[in-house]
């Protein structure tokens, strides 16, 4: 399976985030029940994502983990539905079983926060399936992650764990050109963690592959948009702020941005690409 490309001049890839849980921090519940789901993944294809991420396992931090079938009942009735209707699936998740039986139920990408490192079996997997799969930047499980947030250099210690992980990916098989990596905004990372990243986009992009960025309704954008009592913003009203990354990761050329509220990317992508083309007349 190939990995979708921006077509030409339109920007970054969109990948329009459907988390099927109960208890996601930005989204979580309002999609549930497996027919809310799909229709909302729809809803974002519509709206211009190339590719909906769909999730079943909370990955807010102190989140708990649930089973695997907790996990398949969850995903596999969304992606499903959402591949019969012509909608390219990446299906988040740190288990090998549950990316084989999104594959098997039509899913194109595998999403894997942990970039392998959770589920020994995945990166054997990814190559035997053939999909391409995201690598992202990981240091344990939800439930503790907020104890790992220590770095010396954020910029170049997320680089260097990234560069391995694409190491283990190719040594699993997986061709290099099925391969995505993501520094995992918030992932183990305080705020100033996330804009020292977001602010050296380009020594990821140096690593030579597409990069992905997930900043979207994010902690940090909460705080950074908080009122003057300091009360942060609410996950919902972030997109704005979301929209505003989006724009400034297009410009540091990154392939592809997972966001919640794929219209505002969108229409800030159009706006961008109407600033480039007439700064090229
Ligand atoms: N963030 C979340 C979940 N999955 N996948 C990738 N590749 N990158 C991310 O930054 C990322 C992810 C957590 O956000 P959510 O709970 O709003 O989905």
């Amino acid at each position: 399976m190939e990995l979708i490309r921006p077509s030409s001049g339109s920007g970054p890839v969109i990948m329009g985030v459907l988390n099927v849980t109960p208890d996601s921090f930005s989204d979580g519940g309002q999609h549930h029940t497996s027919a809310d789901a799909s229709s909302h993944g729809l809803a974002l294809f519509g709206q211009g994502a190339a590719l909906v991420d769909v999730g079943g396992e909370s990955t807010r931090p102190g989140a708990v983990r649930i089973d695997l079938e907790t996990e398949l009942a969850r995903v596999i009735p969304v992606v499903s539905a959402l591949s019969a209707a012509g909608v390219a699936i990446s299906i988040d998740t740190m288990r090998a079983d549950v990316a084989k039986a999104s594959v098997a139920a039509g899913a194109r990408m595998i999403n894997d926060v942990s970039g392998g490192l959770a589920d020994p079996a995945m990166l054997d997997t990814a190559a035997e399936l053939g999909v391409p799969v995201v690598l992202m930047h990981w240091r344990g499980f939800s439930e503790h992650m907020n104890e790992l947030s220590h770095y010396e250099d954020v910029v170049s210690e997320v680089r260097d764990h990234l560069a391995g992980r694409i190491e283990a990916a190719l040594a699993a098989g997986i061709p290099a050109d099925s391969i995505v990596v993501d520094p995992g905004l918030g992932f183990a990372k305080e705020a100033d963690h996330n804009w020292q990243v977001l602010s050296h986009l380009g020594t990821f992009t140096a690593l030579g592959y597409p990069l992905l960025v997930g900043a979207s309704r994010k902690r940090f954008l909460g705080a950074a948009l908080a009122d003057t009592a300091g009360t942060p913003r609410p996950a919902t009203e972030r997109d704005a702020g979301t929209a505003a990354v989006s724009v400034l990761c297009a410009q540091a050329g990154v392939w592809g941005l997972r966001v919640h509220d794929v219209q505002s990317t969108a229409d800030a992508l159009v706006v961008l690409h109407h600033w480039q083309e007439a700064q090229r007349d």
